[in-house]
């Protein structure tokens, strides 16, 4: 559990980085060598385009089953942990991996999580997200950056894109900036509205990361208040996937007591709509 000294460096910058949460007791391994032996994850890694138009890996999921990446967002230290830092039960909102292959050029653009969220008429900005190194993410191959501090700026319009850079650039020089570099098992937490994006990958060992996002269980989205996510058009999310569902906690040992089924063979995930996303590439395209 978070103690109060914790839970106040995430309330003073946005997010929070914690050694080992995962590696020591609890059991990585078997996901990165599924995702190793089969890096299309079933043929449901998509491309995510950046403004340069180059392809990262994406894959997403709602549905929380059996297998380990269903497992991983229900663990209980992670959502207590989660709870703790929003000050009241939460719920699962999508996780997903990111990947960043050997070589890979494109970026994540810098964003606030809530731009989207919003979007999808959720009133309050009060999501958290867990990054999870599964792979060791180094500013040399693509960690996540982010701002700290800039949750405070609040929601910020991404949709004037070269306002929006301005800003970016303005609070990235005052308030600086920190490379989240990480070992496997290492966590970060952080908010909705903390900025945050990340480079390509210049080496030949790739960088894969799996981001569990929770909603606060007060702040269901409100229906008809929706913007362009309406009727769940980014990445395919219906409406009903994102109302208030108890999550099933888990045991903390439930990977290392191998309680799975499989890595993510029970996991349907979200496809994009392709032909109202222009900002992705089918599997098949990415290299
Ligand atoms: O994988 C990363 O570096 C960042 C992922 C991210 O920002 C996101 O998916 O919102």
């Amino acid at each position: 559990m978070l103690n109060d000294s914790q839970i106040q460096d995430y309330e003073r910058d946005g997010f929070i980085i914690l050694r080992d949460f995962f590696l020591t007791r609890m059991n990585l391994p078997p996901l990165l060598d599924a995702y190793r032996k089969d890096p299309s994850v079933n043929g449901t890694m998509y491309g995510m385009v950046d403004e340069q138009g180059l392809p990262h890996p994406i894959c997403i999921w709602t549905e929380l089953g059996d297998d380990i990446i269903g497992m991983i967002p229900r663990i209980a230290r992670m959502v207590d942990a989660t709870e703790a830092l929003l000050g009241e039960p939460c719920y699962h909102w999508h996780s997903k991996m990111t990947v960043k292959p050997p070589g890979c050029d494109a970026h994540i653009d810098w964003h606030q999580d809530f731009a989207s969220w919003y979007d999808d008429g959720v009133p309050f900005p009060l999501l958290v997200t867990i990054g999870i190194a599964i792979e060791p993410a180094t500013k040399a191959n693509g960690c996540l950056e982010l701002v700290p501090g800039s949750h405070k700026i609040g929601r910020m319009d991404h949709n004037d894109v070269r306002s929006f850079r301005r800003r970016v650039r303005h609070v990235e020089e005052t308030l600086g900036l920190v490379y989240c570099e990480m070992s496997t098992g290492d966590v970060v937490f952080f908010h909705c509205n903390t900025l945050h994006g990340s480079a390509g990958n210049t080496t030949d060992t790739s960088r894969l990361m799996l981001f569990a996002s929770y909603n606060a269980a007060s702040n269901e989205p409100l229906r008809n208040a929706q913007g362009p996510n309406e009727e769940g058009k980014f990445m395919n999310i219906s409406a009903e996937e994102r109302v208030f569902r108890p999550v099933d906690k888990l045991p903390d040992d439930v990977l290392k007591n191998r309680l799975f089924r499989s890595a993510f063979d029970h996991t349907p995930f979200k496809m994009p709509v392709t032909e109202l996303n222009d900002g992705f590439t089918q599997a098949a395209e990415l290299r």
